[in-house]
């Protein structure tokens, strides 16, 4: 249950132009159809149709579609802003997890003088940037984007002028330009175990801490959130991103990139009721559900559908 008499505005942004598939559009509107079949009164929420910027003839290697993010991340941004400033709370429906960008940079231009702390439940680590992505999705990169981070010490990539000008507009998102938006120190992985060399290496070097499959089942899942938010405990605010993929495969069948051993529905939900209770938490987002991509129809939805319904009662 949210803290505080927190009043929750559904904010459904349904870009999914930085995944290498498309379809997680549709996850958003499928997930708010099946918190309100479960009983889940939506009183007010917002639809970004912001799936469609400028992805026509724009795909570069090293940041595929990144003018159409800048532009819909911008729109993310603004909708934040505004909720915050109703003093509403966001939860943000999301297409594919580049939309963190647009929703954390909202939080934190509507507080910059606050210091957020981010949970990141999540199959991969999502710290690549231009200069390291092996695949030029941008959704693998929006803690770089957001944490301002490049990681030239292990750059591969040669970018263009064109990528390494949007990229530097979506690590400045919102008009005072504030980058980073938060501390990389204050960034807490759950779930992480398909990352890449490149992300390890920021994860080693900048002290990033990350509990991998090993770590939940040794230490329990309470454990290891009484960990995360002590290590957290000087931020102002807390940002909580849930991606999809960090369930186990037996249960996440509708999302773009599974991996095994993942989270359990019991671990899930406990994570979910604990975060979404605490009152520092400032906005709470959930991506990468993808209807077209289902084995089983709306399993993917349904799942991910129970876990915030159970969080929010
Ligand atoms: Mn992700």
């Amino acid at each position: 249950m949210l803290s505080d008499h927190k009043q929750p505005i559904f904010i459904l942004s349904q870009s999914d132009i930085g995944a290498g598939k498309s379809g997680a559009a549709q996850g958003p509107q499928a997930v708010k159809d099946e918190l309100e079949s479960l009983g889940v009164v939506i009183n007010e929420f917002e639809v970004l149709d912001n799936r469609t910027f400028n992805t026509v003839n724009l795909s570069h290697d090293y940041g595929k579609h990144i003018e159409g993010i800048v532009e819909a991340m911008q729109s993310l941004n603004d909708k934040v802003v505004q909720t915050v400033n109703k003093q509403h709370f966001p939860i943000i429906l999301s297409g594919d997890h580049s939309n963190a960008i647009g929703g954390l940079s909202g939080l934190k231009n509507a507080h910059p003088n606050k210091k957020i702390g981010v949970i990141w439940i999540d199959a991969h680590a999502d710290l690549h940037s231009p200069y390291t992505t092996p695949s030029g999705n941008m959704h693998g990169m929006p803690l770089a984007a957001l944490a301002g981070i490049d990681n030239l010490e292990m750059e591969k990539n040669s970018v263009s002028e064109t990528v390494a000008y949007y990229w530097n507009e979506l690590k400045t998102l919102g008009t005072d330009k504030i980058s980073p938006k938060f501390d990389i120190a204050d960034l807490v992985l759950i779930g992480v175990r398909d990352a890449e060399e490149e992300e390890w290496g920021i994860i080693k070097r900048l002290g990033v801490t990350t509990f991998e499959p090993n770590d939940i089942r040794n230490l329990g899942i309470a454990e290891v959130i009484n960990k995360t938010l002590s290590i957290l405990v000087h931020c102002d605010l807390l940002y909580v991103s849930f991606d999809a993929d960090s369930l186990d495969p037996s249960i996440s069948t509708g999302t773009g990139t599974t991996s095994p051993d993942g989270l359990s529905f019991e671990q899930a939900e406990t994570l979910i009721k604990t975060l979404m209770a605490h009152p520092k938490l400032g906005a709470f987002e959930i991506t990468e559900v993808n209807p077209s991509l289902d084995t089983n129809g709306k399993a993917m939805a349904k799942v991910v559908g129970q876990l915030i319904a159970s969080g929010l009662n």
